[in-house]
């Protein structure tokens, strides 16, 4: 499907970075992004956003979507699970405070949930009767269409596949969970353990880096990885039967680790828990698209 009704301002908040994107008849005609600053609080969060929306050059009284990493209830309360991601979001609710200060309609979802969204409508997911999304990134987020619909709970947890246990994980996260697949899978899981193998600080995408030269603590640091999210894809298979999953986030998207993760999934688990993965057809946009599109299903 053509994504040309959709007009207005997509947001997507992430672990690291904060992209805007104005949209015109479904293209993307500007955008704009900012560092996320882990400390900040709701108010100084909101700030940002708005700075982008000016950036971006946001028409006042336009759809805004906002793709947010974190839990966001129903009532448009937005909060961490984990804290060492975010760990400043107690206070004022984010629904209010938005539509006040962006003076428009304004729609809050998780970034996963909303690149689900994407994804099925205008990406990898269509044609799909019941996919993941399955984003690895700062954290590993996801989002479940099943049987067509975006599954969502009203305190927001729902879909937070990285907070699921992985038989390598041994780490309590910042969710106070142990053994995550956070923990052990994300971008940040990646830097913090080829750090400790090279015994120096050395961030994901040089790890990627020295992973294609063939260096053997780089390759041991992203298959931990690649094996838990292969993993990961198998429970989901085996618990709600998905048809098809869409891998994106920087970490999903980087070169060959999509064809690692098919590697362990095709030799370390049975045919049955096999499913058809794809890489986010709409690369990092996906949670833009999908934002956006929450936003038109609720006019
Ligand atoms: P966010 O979590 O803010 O949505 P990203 O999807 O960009 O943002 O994920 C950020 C994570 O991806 C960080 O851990 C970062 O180091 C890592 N990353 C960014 N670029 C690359 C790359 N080219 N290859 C591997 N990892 C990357
Ligand atoms: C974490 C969690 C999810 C989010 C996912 C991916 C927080 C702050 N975030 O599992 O809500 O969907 O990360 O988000 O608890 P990202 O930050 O990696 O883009």
């Amino acid at each position: 499907m053509i994504a040309n009704h959709l007009s207005g301002t997509g947001l997507d908040v992430g672990g690291t970075k904060i992209a805007a994107a104005r949209f015109e008849s479904g293209q993307i005609v500007a955008r704009a992004r900012a560092e996320t600053i882990g400390q900040a609080d709701i108010t100084s969060q909101l700030d940002c956003m708005a700075g982008l929306l000016q950036e971006v050059g946001h028409v006042s009284g336009s759809p805004v979507g906002v793709a947010l990493t974190g839990r966001v209830t129903r009532t448009g309360d937005w909060m961490a699970v984990n804290r060492s991601t975010l760990s400043n979001l107690t206070g004022p609710n984010l629904q209010t405070l938005a539509t006040e200060r962006f003076a428009g309609p304004v729609s809050l979802i998780n970034d996963a949930a909303a690149a689900a969204l994407g994804e099925y409508r205008f990406g990898a997911g269509v044609g799909s009767n019941s996919m993941a999304f399955v984003t690895v990134s700062t954290g590993v987020g996801g989002g479940l269409v099943l049987d067509g619909k975006l599954l969502q709970s009203d305190d927001g947890l729902a879909g937070h596949i990285g907070f699921s246990s992985a038989r390598q994980g041994k780490e309590r996260c910042g969710s106070g969970r142990i053994g995550t697949m956070e923990s052990i899978a994300s971008g940040r899981a990646i830097a913090r353990y080829g750090s400790q193998l090279a015994g120096k600080d050395v961030d994901t995408p040089e790890i990627f880096a020295l992973w294609r030269q063939g260096t053997p603590w780089a390759t041991t640091a992203v298959e931990q990885s690649a094996r838990s999210i292969a993993e990961l894809c198998a429970n989901l298979r085996a618990i709600l039967g998905l048809d098809r999953i869409v891998i994106g986030g920087s970490v999903g998207l980087a070169a060959g680790y999509l064809d690692c993760v098919s590697q362990f999934l095709q030799s370390e688990e049975p045919a049955l828990f096999h499913v058809d993965l794809k890489p986010a057809e709409l690369g990092q946009d996906s949670p833009l698209f999908g934002a956006l599109q929450f936003a038109a299903d609720r006019v």
